[in-house]
């Protein structure tokens, strides 16, 4: 019987990110990759050992065999990956260091896309019964009315099966039109999750007019045991509902070619290292290492680490050892 450890439901993109920096008015090589951040997410756990499986929709397109072969390469379940002839496979385009060096603006052209038609009908009972934790963000229940349907009823699910849920905020006002939408929709689908991810940002739009702390006691309040800030370039802070607080700050790399992505392979690697055992501090140190690598390739996926080069870069970043001589 298939036993996975998390699942998740997402739309799993074609990435054209422009290979020169500046405006893609005068784009001309753009390389593709295939990204999404629940795929980001699930793909990074699976290369640090983790079963997962994804429910997703993609077109009947070349695209979307690249998409499944890219799922299947990454050791993803896809027992829940429609194919549909009416939509196509989303694509997004990531414009890098313009108009602020060091960041990248993403451009979605996914509106009507395959994922966008995924409902209710999605979503069944007996694949979240087969999955231990489900880890869900703020991306799909905003890309239509019934992507956010398919969400609540995963969500509502794993609650009443008692399985944990891992929400990262991930809210995109491109897709939410404005922050009320956002709020109205997303403070009740994060109700009860274990651990939260998000940023200043995002809690501000969630909880507008209140302080960073004041905001993550509301998600305490709300039934969350965990909740962990990232602060990108400066790192993350992690607060439990004990009290707990800790702030490690981020690495630094000589290296910036696409920031997109480096929260999600934080996200599993701060997951992954407290299953593990790691302590809070720990597991922020090894998602700081994580984040850190994605933003030193174009691609979301393609420099997340596994244990191994978690240990080289602990080792080469906070010993000082470069144990590849
Ligand atoms: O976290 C990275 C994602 O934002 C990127 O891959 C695209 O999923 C995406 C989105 O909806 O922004």
């Amino acid at each position: 019987m298939l036993n996975l450890d998390f699942i998740s439901i997402g739309e799993v993109l074609i990435q054209l990110n422009n290979i020169s920096p500046g405006p893609l008015r005068y784009a001309r090589y753009f390389e593709v990759h295939v990204a999404g951040a629940e795929f980001n997410v699930l793909t990074a756990l699976s290369k640090l050992g983790f079963q997962v499986g994804l429910i997703t929709r993609l077109g009947n397109d070349e695209f979307g065999e690249m998409v499944l072969r890219a799922l299947r390469a990454e050791n993803i379940d896809t027992t829940y990956v429609k194919i549909m002839d009416e939509a196509p496979t989303g694509i997004y385009f990531i414009q890098r260091h313009y108009p602020v060096p060091g960041k990248s603006t993403v451009f979605y052209y996914r509106h009507g896309s395959a994922a966008s038609y995924m409902n209710e009908e999605d979503v069944q009972e007996d694949y979240v019964k087969k999955a231990r934790r489900v880890f869900l963000t703020g991306i799909t229940p905003a890309l239509s009315e019934s992507c956010y349907r398919a969400v609540k009823k995963l969500r509502d699910l794993a609650h009443d099966l008692g399985k944990e849920v891992i929400f990262d905020t991930n809210i995109r006002l491109k897709l939410w039109k404005t922050a009320e939408n956002a709020r109205a929709k997303l403070l009740p689908l994060l109700q009860d999750s274990k651990i939260v991810f998000t940023n200043k940002e995002d809690l501000n739009i969630l909880f507008p007019q209140t302080t960073l702390e004041e905001a993550v006691s509301k998600l305490f309040q709300m039934g969350s045991d965990m909740v962990v800030v990232k602060l990108g370039e400066e790192g993350g802070s992690v607060y439990t509902k004990y009290g707990e607080a800790y702030y490690e700050k981020a690495y630094r790399t000589p290296i910036i070619e696409d920031v997109i992505g480096a929260g999600d392979a934080f996200d599993a690697v701060f997951i992954a290292s407290l299953l593990k055992g790691f302590s809070l501090r720990e597991a922020l140190k090894l998602a700081n290492l994580a984040g850190m690598m994605v933003v030193t390739v174009r691609g979301d996926i393609e420099a997340q680490p596994d244990w191994k080069a978690l240990e080289v870069l602990k080792k080469f970043y906070e010993e000082k050892m470069d144990i590849l001589r």
